[in-house]
């Protein structure tokens, strides 16, 4: 039998849990981790296999015959853009406890923006006893912007949280229960959207879509008023001096934000401090490294065995 190719890992996560997960990951193997010093210099070439999260921009021309790039995470906008990426099939990372974590902040920031939690915590620090009027969940509408993996998750976990449930995809798709939007169908899924999420990759057509006029066209009818906007997509696709002067004027009540057109968030960037606002940093749905593993051996195993590869990223359209 051939040797097994090595698979090299070159992941900006956190090098301990890297190291951790790494301990009986790819058994039959060798594993090149180019956070090891001792790989600095090592020869890549003849390796069919890489992982990368935010790799070195040297990469591909360090190892040049990679026959399979994964994504260390769903998104690959990071991939996509790297100097040198072979034209070999790209991989992205598709999994139950990323989707799990994406729904959980997805559902946390609606629920913080419809129970008005941050009016509540101004009051407690003031040692303030008093109760603010509260619509249900059923009253307000969360319309999602991205029906993928991410998106349909969230969107079966807001309807059982009670929230009225739109969404716009690219493609047409029919979701029970769920009004669902697609193209040049986006205006009249905003006019009908009190709460919006955006879990959309980031390609060349949704870069700088959450804009001044999307929010204009957002529904204010909602109990609030004002629609809230939440983006746990790429920060790339949103304009965020845009989302200031909307949150400013009124054009927009609150906003969650996980994701930023720079990352990290700059120290004296308003958003910090803006009671309407809630920041996290790119953390709503970290890839489990262990996880991100087993489903890497999983594809390998799959293809080595005749299978085709599952998970594989249309590069015409950029996710
Ligand atoms: P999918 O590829 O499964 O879904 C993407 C969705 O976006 C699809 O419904 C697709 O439409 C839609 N879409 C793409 N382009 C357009 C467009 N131009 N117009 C309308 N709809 C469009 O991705 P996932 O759900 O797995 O992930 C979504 C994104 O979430 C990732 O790309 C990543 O950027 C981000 N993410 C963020 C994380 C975080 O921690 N903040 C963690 C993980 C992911 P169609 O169905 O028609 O193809
Ligand atoms: C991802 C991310 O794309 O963590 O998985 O942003």
């Amino acid at each position: 039998m051939p040797a097994r190719s090595p698979v090299i890992v070159d992941l900006k996560f956190i090098p301990r849990e890297v190291e951790e997960a790494l301990k009986g990951a790819f058994p039959d193997r060798e594993v090149i981790n180019l956070a090891d010093p001792a790989h600095k210099s090592r020869d890549l070439s003849g390796i069919d296999y890489a992982v990368v999260w935010k790799s070195d921009p040297d990469l591909f021309s360090r190892a040049p015959d990679l026959k399979v790039v994964f994504s260390g995470g769903a998104g690959v906008d990071h991939v996509l853009t790297l100097p040198g990426l072979p034209d070999v099939p790209l991989v992205r990372f598709v999994d139950r406890s990323l989707t799990m974590r994406m729904s959980e902040w997805v559902v946390l920031q609606c629920l913080l923006h419809l129970r008005q939690h941050r009016a509540y915590e101004t009051r407690a620090r003031a040692h303030l006893w008093e109760d603010l009027s509260q619509p249900e969940a059923a009253d307000v509408t969360v319309g999602v912007m991205g029906l993928g993996v991410l998106g349909q998750d969230a969107i079966r976990k807001l309807s059982v949280m009670g929230f009225r449930t739109i969404g716009w995809s690219r493609s047409k798709k029919s979701i029970d229960g769920v009004e669902c939007f697609s193209g040049d169908e986006l205006d009249a899924f905003l006019a009908k959207t009190d709460f919006l999420v955006g879990l959309l990759p980031l390609t060349p057509e949704t870069k700088g879509i959450f804009n001044a006029t999307l929010f204009s066209r957002l529904s204010r009818k909602g109990p609030f008023g004002a629609p809230v906007f939440i983006n746990g997509g790429r920060g790339g696709s949103q304009v965020e001096v845009d989302i200031l002067a909307a949150l400013q004027s009124g054009v927009l009540g609150g906003a969650s934000l996980d994701v930023f057109e720079r990352e990290p968030l700059a120290k004296d960037s308003p958003f910090w401090e803006m009671d309407t606002v809630y920041v996290t940093p790119h953390v709503a749905a970290s890839s489990d490294v262990r996880a991100l593993f087993s489903h890497a051996e999983h594809q390998i195993g799959r293809l080595e065995s005749g299978q085709p590869l599952q998970h594989l990223v249309d590069r015409k359209v950029g996710y």
